[in-house]
Formats: structure tokens, C-alpha cells, sequence
């Protein structure tokens, strides 16, 4: 029942079940794992398809031949096991040239070689079939704040994301831009922090309506935001492009664990507003297993992700068809019709309805709203027991 499958449209991130446990303070723990086995056991395991950096198909510095025949091979792997690559995105952090950021860095040929090599990430990923290029400010940020001007910094940013826009626009793809805040790490500070900061950007673009978000769990959480509050505006705004599911255990460092796995009341309030609302797009998870796994961990890892997606999903229905908890919404939001037509828009005549009005502020003062109630009952739907 919570088996995954196409329909479900989840994908996973090479870099995800590639990822092989090297961290601040160790070493890999799991050898590389070939694009094509990634490709060949994520189908097995239902899933929709895979997205990539530039560099997790076609290492740096490959030759164009090399690149050429790694395309072949993967579009093959692709389509004989069903796969499609909705999403792509360029690694500008790894190299030590990105030390000091990209498009955001203080020398001018970091920033010009940064478009380099975004230009040909965009084409790789629109030669696989990409529709949504994700921009990851990864080093976009400051240690030392003395470095940069602010200001500066988002007018490079807004400069970089405009020339890529116009670039997809002249080359005839079919691909939209998606926005990734983070707050900080691996810079101590990162430039657009939420995904308020970053909706606030787009507004400002040559194109607004071709760019939107790819909020992360953990990223959200890193500073201490309500995720499913950062998703609701998105939505909201149009904005919601692509989504980039994980878990976190509150604010720290950037733990990507596998989704669903530490905050399970928010994961089922954002999968219930994701299906709620009909968002359409990818399932992405963003998120690799624990240190300790070798490759069959991996794999448990990548279902866990899915079946947890559909676990929720599953509850969010449940808790749709619950007569008491449904009766208790309705109660809740039915509102007093007495006060009916004092909220309509803005008139002369609304004006003076509402200055007019006597409300019952004691009793408005001593309702009880019931909430103590309905959390439990969503509680315990979670905890099986409804
Ligand atoms: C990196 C980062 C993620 C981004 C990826 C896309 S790369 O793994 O930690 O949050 O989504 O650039
Ligand atoms: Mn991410
Ligand atoms: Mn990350
Ligand atoms: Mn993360």
C-alpha cells in the first residue's frame, strides 16, 4: 500500500545515495557508486528519477569525449529502466576555486568562469531533459563580513541569475529556475538565508515569473523556521518549483537525514499541505544515509525516504475523512454569522458598517478554542491508535 511508484514522482539526488560518509572529521566510509547502479536500484526501489550536479555524471575535468560517452551510457541506463532527470544543478563549491563563493566571490574571473561553468551545466541538463535548473548559493557567503558589501553581493547574485535566465530563454529550453536558501555552512554566513529572504529576491529579477524556490527541510529548520510556513507562501507566491525533502533534528549544523525521520508532526503537516494543495512537481529527497551504512544501507535509506512519503500521505487522507476531527474543523472555522459582511473588501459603506458594530468582547474573550483537543486526536491518528 505504501509501496512507491511513477505516479508517486519521487527522485533523489545522485549525490544522495551516492553520498559516501566523508565528513569534518572523517574519511569515505562507502566507495563510489556508479550513476548507473544509482539509476538501476532507484527504479527498482519505485522511484521517479534522479537529478545531478554537473560533476556527479561527468567528473571535473573530464575530456569532451569522456563527457560525450558518460552522456550516452546514462541516457541508456535512463531509458532502460524508465527514468527521467527532472531537475539539475552545477557544483560550484567543491573546487577550491570556489573558496570564496561563485557568483558572489570578490575576483572577478571566479565569478566569469562561475558562469562558464553553469552554461555548460545548464546544457548538460537540458541535453537529459531537465525542466528545472536548482541554483544553491553553496558558498555564496562571508567569514569574514569586512570582505564584501552586502549590497554588492545580491546585485552579483541578481546579475548572475538574469544572464542564466536570458541564456535559457536564447538557447529555446524548456527549463525554470529554482532558488535554494540556506542559512549558513559551509560559510559561516550565506547570502539569502530563508526562503522568505529568497522570494523577496525574485521580485526583483528581468524574470520573476521563469524563477521560484527549492526550499530544504533542513535548511529551514537550520534556523529554527516553521518549513511548512516557508512552503504555504511559496505556494502562495507561485513559487513553489521543486522541493527538497530531508530531516533535521532542530537548529544545527546541515544533518540531511533521511525524510520523515526526526520531525514527524511537521513532515505530515508539509506532505498533507503539498497533497492538500495539488502540488504537481517532484518529490525530491535531498538526503543521505547515516555514516554507518554500507551500500544496503543505501538502499534503506532511499525506501525509507518514499515509504515515509507515502505513509503520510496515507494519514493526511486519514485525517481529511475523520468525522471528529473534521467536525472539530468545522466548529472551529465555521465562524459566527453575526458578524457576517464585516470582513467583505474595502467600501464607504463597509467602512461604516464596521465602525458601527458592538462586539461581545467578553464572550469573544472567553472562548475556548479546543486546540489542546484537536492536537491530540492528530497525535494519536499519527501514533496508529484511530
Ligand atoms: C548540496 C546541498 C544541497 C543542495 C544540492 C544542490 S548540493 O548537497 O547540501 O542542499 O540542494 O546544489
Ligand atoms: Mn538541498
Ligand atoms: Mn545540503
Ligand atoms: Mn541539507
Amino acid at each position: 500500500q505504501y509501496k512507491p511508484s511513477r505516479e508517486d514522482k519521487f527522485t533523489f539526488g545522485l549525490w544522495t545515495v551516492g553520498n559516501q560518509g566523508r565528513d569534518p572529521f572523517g574519511d569515505f566510509v562507502r566507495p563510489p557508486l556508479d550513476p548507473v547502479r544509482s539509476v538501476q536500484k532507484l527504479s527498482e526501489l519505485g522511484a521517479w528519477g534522479v537529478n545531478f550536479h554537473d560533476n556527479d555524471l561527468v567528473p571535473f575535468g573530464s575530456t569532451l569525449a569522456e563527457r560525450d560517452r558518460i552522456v550516452r551510457d546514462f541516457k541508456q541506463a535512463l531509458s532502460d529502466y524508465g527514468m527521467v532527470v527532472p531537475m539539475a544543478t552545477t557544483n560550484l563549491f567543491f573546487h577550491p576555486v570556489f573558496k570564496d563563493g561563485a557568483f558572489t566571490a570578490v575576483d572577478p574571473a571566479v565569478r566569469a568562469y562561475s558562469r562558464q561553468k553553469t552554461m555548460a551545466a545548464i546544457d548538460l541538463g537540458a541535453e537529459l531533459g531537465a525542466t528545472t535548473y536548482v541554483f544553491w548559493g553553496g558558498r555564496e557567503g562571508v567569514d569574514a563580513e569586512a570582505s564584501k558589501d552586502p549590497v554588492v553581493a545580491i546585485q552579483r547574485m541578481r546579475d548572475a541569475i538574469n544572464f542564466f535566465c536570458q541564456y535559457i530563454i536564447d538557447q529555446g529550453y524548456n527549463m525554470r529556475v529554482a532558488l535554494e536558501p540556506k542559512p549558513n555552512e559551509p560559510r559561516s554566513d550565506t547570502y539569502f538565508a530563508t526562503v522568505g529572504h529568497m522570494l523577496g529576491f525574485i521580485a526583483t529579477l528581468d524574470h520573476p515569473e521563469m524563477v521560484g524556490v527549492n526550499p530544504e527541510v533542513a535548511h529551514e529548520h537550520m534556523s529554527g523556521l516553521n518549513f511548512v510556513h516557508g512552503i504555504a507562501q511559496a505556494i502562495d507566491a507561485g513559487k513553489l518549483f521543486h522541493i527538497d525533502l530531508n530531516d533535521q533534528k532542530g537548529p544545527r549544523y546541515d544533518q540531511d537525514f533521511r525524510f520523515g525521520s526526526e520531525s514527524v508532526k511537521s513532515m505530515f503537516f508539509l506532505v498533507k499541505l503539498l497533497e492538500d494543495k495539488g502540488y504537481d512537481g517532484p518529490r525530491h529527497f535531498d538526503a543521505h544515509a547515516y555514516r554507518t551504512e554500507d551500500e544496503e544501507g543505501v538502499w534503506d535509506f532511499a525506501l525509507g525516504c518514499m515509504r515515509s512519503y507515502n505513509l503520510f500521505k496515507a494519514k493526511a487522507k486519514q485525517f481529511n475523512a475523520d468525522p471528529e476531527i473534521q467536525a472539530l474543523l468545522q466548529d472551529l472555522n465555521g465562524g459566527d454569522q453575526t458578524y457576517g459582511g464585516l470582513l467583505d473588501g474595502y467600501s464607504a459603506e463597509n467602512v461604516q458598517k464596521l465602525k458601527d458594530a458592538q462586539f461581545d468582547l467578553q464572550a469573544l474573550a472567553k472562548r475556548g478554542y479546543r486546540y489542546e483537543k484537536l492536537d491530540q486526536l492528530t497525535i494519536e491518528l499519527l501514533l496508529g491508535v484511530r
